[in-house]
């Protein structure tokens, strides 16, 4: 009894193996990007400041660095992430924190333009279990006082015993930096 009731259900799978088999061409095609580990790495989502993004400063006195998401300036879409210095002093924007399997080869890829600046770092801050730092990955870096919007990328992988990380921007003097399009992808 239980062969006769199965036997439809069988014909129906070779009928679905025959319709899969058609359309195989259609998986010679490239695989989709991707989705980026970095969340909001295009500063659309957000009002005054872009979501899942904060800022770092040193505690000189004076220095009040200023975070916005900015609608005027901007890579593309309908806005970036901007960075005021109004005097000199040191900061840095950096993302949510991101878990992932350790030792995962990734490409970092960011758009980044300035004004006035002094220096601007670009990397990746490594945690372990306990948040402590256990790995700056420097990917950039310039010392280039204006910037007209530029792209950076780089192939980087997690250290051993990396538990989260963040992607950093850090600049220091007076001036602006404006942030866009900031994405991590694992490669492997
Ligand atoms: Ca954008």
């Amino acid at each position: 009894m239980k062969t006769r009731r199965l036997l439809p259900r069988l014909a129906a799978c070779a009928a679905g193996l025959a319709l899969g088999l058609s359309s195989l061409p259609a998986l010679a095609q490239p695989p989709a990007p991707t989705a980026s580990l970095v969340r909001n790495g295009g500063m659309e989502a957000g009002t005054a400041t872009p979501n899942f993004w904060r800022i770092w400063h040193k505690n000189d006195a004076g220095f009040a660095p200023v975070l916005a998401r900015d609608t005027a300036q901007k890579f593309s879409g309908d806005a970036s992430l901007r960075v005021h210095h109004p005097t000199a002093g040191y900061s840095s924007v950096q993302s949510d924190l991101a878990r992932t399997a350790p030792r995962i080869k990734a490409r970092a890829a960011i758009r980044v333009a300035a004004e006035e600046i002094e220096a601007l770092d670009i990397g990746i801050q490594c945690f372990d279990e306990n948040r402590r730092q256990i790995r700056w990955l420097s990917l950039a870096g310039t010392t280039e006082l204006e910037l007209p919007w530029r792209v950076y990328e780089e192939e980087f992988q997690l250290p051993a015993g990396t538990v989260t990380w963040q992607f950093v921007v850090g600049f220091r003097g007076r001036g602006t930096v404006w942030v866009d399009e900031v994405s991590v992808t694992a490669v492997e």
